[in-house]
């Protein structure tokens, strides 16, 4: 019987030795199950039960390689940085995460609140389920742990020791690829682009050179724009949610970067949640239900985000060059800009890159498929080519309608 000195994958029967051996919730002799619910591309789940005593718990474990593909050799660090991540977004934005009830050094896991009374936002939003509360939610959350991370608002030698500390390499490096390279120029021949869609996008995305120059320069501040320390991988599928709240997860690609990298995330995915509804929801009624729910939300986190943000910045600002007038304004506005960039790019690699969303590629019907990329990829365009122009929740919602005409 192991005894979790040293480190090795664990299969259920060694995650059910672990939850009684090493976490002070369960009876030693208890019953317990343990089913392994991961169906992300990276870490392996485990949710652990006792039907007895009805409590629960899911332990999350880093393996050396990506789940998706052995391509990927990853440190097992990152379990820690998303561990000590989770803690602190519970201290800064309280309820919106799951509880951390323990970290483990040697084995890479970690034991984490169950969240199984909320649903994978994902999953739901292709049931076409809607929650009026996620743009509040989710635009708190953002402004709570972004804009208290950086410089504006930490001692900035406090800010780069945290700098330090979540210097995550491996897992940027799989971002600087899969997001900012590979959708431009499948330079590793890895991309997985819908063969009826392939000359299309040969034409209207590798070929378009002006294009290809703007994702570089995106590239290089992605590299280098400590600005706040973001979740890194704010997508629908790292959201848990019902219909009086949302649970942030998964920020293993923690480190400090663009905050227009989490904010920008969170508005591609509604787009693409919009595409899928658009293109397979066959009731008009229920279309327009869904789609304009979308609409509206992704209005309200642009425009939640900025006046929270701008109240958070008079309430928390301790730089003082920061308290210039216009300093705010300008500082957001970059951050309008990123939010722009990095949804087109977003948009982008999840239509034709490694890592796809069963928004698009759940839609079965050919016709549609390749209209819904094709509105996901142009609308894209316009975000990154346009970024300077995005200012609003109106501009970011106007941009896709007016490209949805054009298909
Ligand atoms: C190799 S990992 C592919 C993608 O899955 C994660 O959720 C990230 O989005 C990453 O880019
Ligand atoms: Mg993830």
């Amino acid at each position: 019987m192991a005894n979790f000195d040293k480190y090795f994958l664990m299969k259920p029967a060694d995650v059910i030795e672990y939850a009684k051996t090493k976490l002070d919730m369960f009876d030693k002799n208890a019953d317990l199950q343990c089913t392994e619910i991961g169906d992300g591309n990276i870490n392996y789940i485990f949710k652990v039960s006792d039907p007895k005593s009805n409590k629960s718990v899911v332990i999350k474990q880093a393996g050396v390689t990506a789940r998706i593909s052995e391509d990927f050799v990853l440190s097992t660090d990152r379990n820690r940085i998303e561990s000590e991540i989770l803690i602190l977004e519970h201290k800064l934005a309280p309820g919106l995460g799951p509880l951390i009830y323990k970290y483990d050094e040697v084995m890479s896991c970690c034991a984490m609140e169950d969240l199984s009374d909320h649903v994978i936002m994902r999953t739901a939003l292709l049931r076409g389920e809607t929650f009026p509360l996620f743009a509040d939610h989710i635009s708190t959350f953002m402004v709570n742990t972004l804009l208290n991370t950086t410089d504006v608002v930490m001692e900035h030698k406090a800010k780069k020791d945290m700098v330090k500390k979540y210097i995550n390499p491996e897992l940027c490096e799989i971002t600087e690829d899969l997001v900012y390279t590979e959708p431009f120029n499948d330079y590793k021949g890895r991309n997985d682009v819908t063969p009826a869609n392939l000359e299309w996008v040969k034409q209207n995305v590798y070929g378009d050179a002006a294009l290809r120059l703007e994702a570089a320069k995106l590239k290089f501040e992605f590299l280098t724009n400590a600005q706040a320390l973001i979740h890194g991988d704010l997508h629908t599928g790292s959201i848990f949610i019902k219909q009086d709240s949302t649970k942030v997860i998964d920020p293993e690609f923690a480190f400090y970067g663009p905050i227009g990298y989490d904010t920008g995330n969170i508005v591609a995915n509604l787009v693409f949640a919009w595409a899928h509804g658009d293109a397979t929801i066959a009731d008009p009624a229920e279309k327009a239900r869904f789609c304009s729910w979308v609409e509206k939300t992704i209005v309200e986190v642009v425009d939640m985000f900025n006046t929270k943000f701008m109240k958070a910045w008079k309430e928390n600002v301790t730089e003082i060059s920061a308290k210039e007038p216009g300093f705010a304004e300008w500082y957001l506005d970059g951050i309008m800009r990123d939010t722009a960039a990095v949804a087109g790019l977003e948009l982008s690699r999840r239509t034709l890159g490694l890592a796809h969303v069963k928004d698009i590629t759940s839609i079965s019907e050919e016709k549609p498929r390749l209209r819904a990329e094709r509105i996901c990829l142009t609308v894209a365009k316009s975000y990154i080519m346009d970024r300077t122009q995005f200012h609003t929740g109106a501009d970011f919602l106007n941009a896709l309608l007016a490209t949805a005409k054009k298909f």
